[in-house]
């Protein structure tokens, strides 16, 4: 079997006693990596100046070797807070107006991705499998192939692709769509950002369409197909379990004192619909006075790029309106709405959604959404929990049985959360059976063999019709 080399902005290195960070994509690619043998290559999160960028940092666990670069200051700059999280990371979630192009972040976006793939290249062998993650690092296998690497290497998108109209506001975006063509596989988390791509080929009027998820643009024939993520839905399930037992699943339940938890979890970020949410939590209070004091909603937050400056202000907004909703409709015995604006350990985080009645994942767009899986695994299935699911979140074009909502209508949502705390236990226990079953038979572990093994097996034939 060939080895796995794996590229990411970020490595889970493991600590100092040989655990690695929990998290199904890790463990997946870690399981992948160690049946193999394998090298995961990223940025180590320390940033230095530009003469003291030193060699990589080599760590080996079992089978894997992790291999960290520094960057400089201004790589960082440019390449991370610019280009991929100003740029990239708005575009593919429709936001327009927050994108912030500039020629110094693009241009060190590819410098940056130039740098990656001289750092990868001496480590490459023959027969090495190549598997490139996430919007960070599109041009990766561009720049090795104009180093001569001729290995079959693959590209996972793990948020969306847009439409082309948004897509093409961007301007490099013919170089970040060409340089796309140099993989041989590329995954994206739905069919429908699958399509988006294709249709953006097809804008751009270079592709060949040349089979079911096959392309060919100028003298290279690639894969373009949809691998929704999933979870490890056995572990995560056990470990939501095993949580019942915890003091802290203990003091939580005490606390609640018989009112239903409701529950939010989300990195702070606008994508996510957390305002949205809490207006649309506030109107739920407002037009259902019986469930005042009834109910709690916790809302998890850990906080993530701060550096940009959105990331800040939103912080800055969503503490404002927890405190006025709580100010407004809360009493002195209830609080309608708890705010944890930091991460929580895996196991907490597993028990609390066991325990809630209902979740809220209502992203304005997510590539998948992990959060929605991660709370339908963990339910008890005697008297499960219900989804309510943003129609823009990937998650709900395989989770069809949560109660789907367009997170822009706010008191269309808030009559969902109603509905969905009155749900006979019947219908809760089929839907969940039936998002269950989806969720074992898509786990993080078969997803990523399904990958590998297109990422393994030479699929070329000849092209027979343009795109249109
Ligand atoms: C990107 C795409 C796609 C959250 N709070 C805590 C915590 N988490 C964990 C969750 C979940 C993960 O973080 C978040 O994953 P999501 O999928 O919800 O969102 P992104 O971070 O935006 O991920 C997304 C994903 O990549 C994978 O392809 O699904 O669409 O945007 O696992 O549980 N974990 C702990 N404490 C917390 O407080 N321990």
């Amino acid at each position: 079997m060939s080895r796995l080399i794996v590229v990411s902005n970020r490595v889970p290195i493991p600590d100092e006693k040989g655990a690695a960070p929990a998290g199904g994509l890790a463990v997946a690619l870690q399981s992948a990596l160690a049946a193999r043998g394998g090298l995961w290559l990223g940025w180590s999160g320390e940033s230095r100046a530009d003469d003291a960028i030193g060699p990589l940092k080599m760590l080996r666990d079992g089978n894997i070797d992790y291999a960290l670069t520094d960057l400089t200051e201004r790589d960082v700059e440019e390449y991370y807070q610019g280009f991929a999280n100003r740029v990239l990371w708005p575009i593919c979630h429709y936001r327009l107006d927050l994108a912030e192009y500039g020629r110094r972040e693009m241009a060190g976006y590819f410098r940056v991705n130039r740098f990656f793939a001289s750092r990868l290249l001496p480590l490459i062998a023959d027969d090495d499998l190549i598997w490139v993650h996430d919007y960070h690092l599109i041009p990766l296998a561009a720049e090795l192939r104009r180093q001569g690497v001729k290995n079959r290497i693959g590209f996972f998108l793990h948020i969306p692709w847009p439409a082309p109209d948004v897509f093409m506001a961007m301007p490099v975006h013919e170089e970040i769509l060409s340089s796309l063509t140099a993989y041989d596989v590329l995954g994206f988390q739905t069919e429908h950002d699958r399509e988006n791509f294709a249709d953006c080929l097809a804008r751009q009027g270079t592709g060949m369409r040349s089979g079911p998820g096959r392309f060919s643009v100028g003298d290279r024939t690639f894969t373009a197909k949809s691998y929704p993520i999933g979870i490890e839905t056995e572990e995560f399930a056990t470990l939501a379990q095993r949580a019942a037992e915890t003091s802290l699943h203990k003091r939580m339940l005490q606390s609640l004192d018989g009112k239903g938890l409701i529950i939010g979890v989300d990195r702070l970020d606008y994508s996510k619909g957390i305002t949205q949410r809490i207006d649309a939590f506030e109107s739920f209070l407002k037009r259902n006075p019986d469930s005042q004091r009834n109910v709690t909603l916790l809302q998890i937050t850990p906080k993530s790029r701060s550096e940009v400056p959105e990331y800040e202000a939103m912080q800055r907004a969503v503490a404002e309106q927890a405190g006025r909703v709580n100010g407004a409709v809360g009493t002195v015995d209830w609080v309608p709405i708890r705010y944890i604006n930091r991460s929580l350990r895996r196991p907490a985080l597993a028990g609390l959604y066991r325990m809630a009645k209902l979740a809220l994942v209502t992203p304005l767009r997510d590539g998948m959404n992990l959060v929605a899986k991660e709370f339908v695994a963990a339910q008890n299935e005697i008297d499960p929990g219900v989804l309510l699911l943003s129609r823009f979140a990937g998650a709900a074009q395989e989770l069809q049985e949560a109660v789907l909502v367009n997170p822009y209508d706010v008191e269309g949502t808030a009559d969902a959360m109603a509905r969905s705390l009155a749900m006979p236990v019947e219908e809760r226990r089929d839907r969940w059976r039936a998002m269950m079953k989806t969720l074992r038979a898509n786990d993080v572990f078969t997803w990523c063999d399904t990958f590998l093994h297109d990422l393994t097996t030479d699929q070329s034939e000849r092209p027979t019709r343009w795109v249109d």
